[in-house]
């Protein structure tokens, strides 16, 4: 089995202070939340961007600021959010790809987000698709609904997005898939076969999806964007200590963990 890459999505769009007093917000904690998740095991870093009122942002100089501190930390791969909030316009939200960053997400299609929608039409994804490839970034295609692959696989077609595709399964988004392991074999069966795929489970599904993904060869994504706690009514005290406990899980179950070089040749990072 290929190593298991570990991504720590630290902050996130809709997690607030109240829910998470550790939440990262400012490009400084964030680039040593990034750091301290490196260390802990992770290759790669899943970024949302921060205002000074601690509001999400997709603003393209926060973003190179956040960037810049981490590189300066560590060599974890920076891997900028497309989808910012649910109220950012397409045009904001394709701003960090413009410091080329080596991987950035790209959602596969539209979807209830709570009580809000998450809009991504076809010719938008055919935009980010297209910069992406333009300046060489590798889109992680983010997936809450199973039609979304079929989204991917036509961008793919067109020739917008390179192959081998690398999916990231975001499941248990309320208005979305959910968290059941059944639906994550689904997706799996789902994808093509040179693919590779990543789970990131929301609240309570992250933990059963994580050591699942752990077995079935996929990798796992953590951190305060998905989940805030560490067990039922105990919060979890950084990113890192989510992060900390895959590397543990994956040793227990013989999987060893990915180093940012090694996930870079995993997913044709060049
Ligand atoms: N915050 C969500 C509306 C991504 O980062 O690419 C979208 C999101 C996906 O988090
Ligand atoms: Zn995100």
């Amino acid at each position: 089995m290929e190593k298991l890459i570990i991504t720590a999505a630290l902050t996130g769009a809709e997690v607030t202070r109240e829910y998470q007093p550790n939440l990262p917000l400012t490009p400084d904690e964030i680039a040593e939340a990034a750091y301290e998740a490196y260390k802990a095991g992770a290759s790669i870093v899943h970024i949302h961007a921060r205002d000074e009122e601690g509001n999400p942002t997709q603003d393209y100089n926060v973003y190179k600021e956040i960037k810049e501190k981490i590189e300066a930390k560590c060599p974890v791969i920076f891997q900028p959010s497309t989808g910012g909030a649910v109220w950012h316009s397409p045009e904001e939200r394709l701003q960090p790809v413009e410091l080329s960053p080596e991987m950035a997400t790209l959602s596969a299609g539209t979807c209830n987000f709570g009580p809000d929608v998450f809009m991504n039409t076809e010719e938008y994804m055919e935009k980010f698709a297209k910069r992406m490839q333009e300046l060489n970034v590798k889109p992680e295609i983010e997936v809450f609904e199973r039609g979304m692959i079929n989204n991917a696989l036509k961008l793919a077609k067109k020739g917008l997005v390179n192959t081998p595709l690398h999916f990231d399964f975001v499941m248990g988004v309320p208005g979305a898939i959910t968290g059941e392991i059944r639906d994550l074999l689904y997706l799996v069966e789902s994808i093509p076969s040179d693919a590779t795929w990543t789970v990131a489970g929301i609240g309570r599904y992250q933990l059963p999806l994580a050591t699942t993904a752990i077995s079935l060869g996929g990798h796992v994504r953590v951190g305060f964007e998905d989940n805030v706690y560490y067990k039922k009514g105990e919060l979890a005290k950084s990113n890192a200590q989510l992060v900390e406990r895959i590397v543990r899980l994956a040793n227990e179950l013989g999987r060893e963990v990915a180093t940012p070089d090694e996930a870079r040749k995993i997913l044709n990072i060049k």
